[in-house]
């Protein structure tokens, strides 16, 4: 078992007090395990944005993967995009995720690993953008600013993969939701008191926006096509193309 597998115990035990979330060395230690049983379909989306990468990477274009934090989306795409002649650019601000990216042999591939803000990284020259659960982690008035800059640096024909946990308009569906994805991280292994200590840490530091409010956002921004492509209890992802 390599350091990056192990088991995501950090809120296990009672914490006298609940400090902010953050992607330092230990949460970066059990990200792995952590990501893969708190987000419904994780997996999956990782599968479709090797997908998307398939059909929309071009030649001679940049590919980039925001908050790549592991570098799993970024590993997929570099597999992916083999005998394509395209840079992935992967970036963090989290020194503890980019210490172990650096780590990955990618042989015959172009992967960039950067130790920075996605809010400051030039955008140009991309075929798709990656923002794969990382735009809820920026306050909310920073987050049309990020998207401006990516669709301004995408080519034409290029994507944006954008995946989110989102909160609910509706009260009566973001309390069902609520419900399900609690019993989703039961089904998961983690027990009453993790679920109820993460939640509280991440209560200012994740705020999620509705589907209602990407989609609008999404098409006021100008993308031609928009599709959302997942949904998985309170996560979605979707998939805009610029004209
Ligand atoms: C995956 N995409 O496995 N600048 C750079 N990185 C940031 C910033 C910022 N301003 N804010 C947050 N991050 C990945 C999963 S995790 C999602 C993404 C989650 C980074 C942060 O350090 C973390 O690594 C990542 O965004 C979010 O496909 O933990 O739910």
């Amino acid at each position: 078992m390599s350091d990056d597998d192990q088991r995501d115990r950090v809120f296990s035990r009672r914490l006298s007090e609940v400090k902010a979330f953050e992607f330092n060395e230990t949460v970066a230690g059990v990200f792995k395990d952590m990501i893969a049983r708190s987000v419904p379909g994780y997996s999956l989306l990782l599968r479709m944005i090797g997908l998307y990468a398939d059909i929309f990477v071009t030649p001679g274009s940049r590919v980039f993967d925001l908050g790549c934090s592991l570098g799993e989306a970024s590993l997929l795409i570099a597999e992916q995009t083999r005998g394509v002649d395209c840079r992935i650019v992967a970036v963090d601000n989290s020194a503890a995720m980019i210490e172990k990216c650096r780590r990955h042999q990618t042989p015959g591939h172009r992967i960039e690993w950067r130790c920075e803000d996605i809010r400051r990284v030039p955008i140009d020259g991309a075929s798709m953008v990656v923002l794969n659960l990382t735009l809820q982690f920026l306050q909310p008035e920073e987050r049309q600013g990020l998207l401006e800059n990516i669709y301004r640096g995408l080519n034409p024909g290029g994507v944006l993969v954008l995946s989110e946990k989102v909160a609910f308009e509706d009260e009566a569906e973001s309390v069902r939701m609520m419900q399900l994805y609690q019993g989703f991280k039961k089904t998961m292994g983690y027990s009453d008191l993790e679920i109820s200590q993460k939640r509280n840490a991440l209560e200012k530091v994740l705020i999620p926006d509705s589907e209602q409010q990407h989609y609008r956002r999404l098409q006021q921004l100008g993308f031609d096509e928009i599709y959302q492509c997942f949904r998985g209890f309170n996560f979605v992802s979707f998939l805009a193309i610029k004209a």
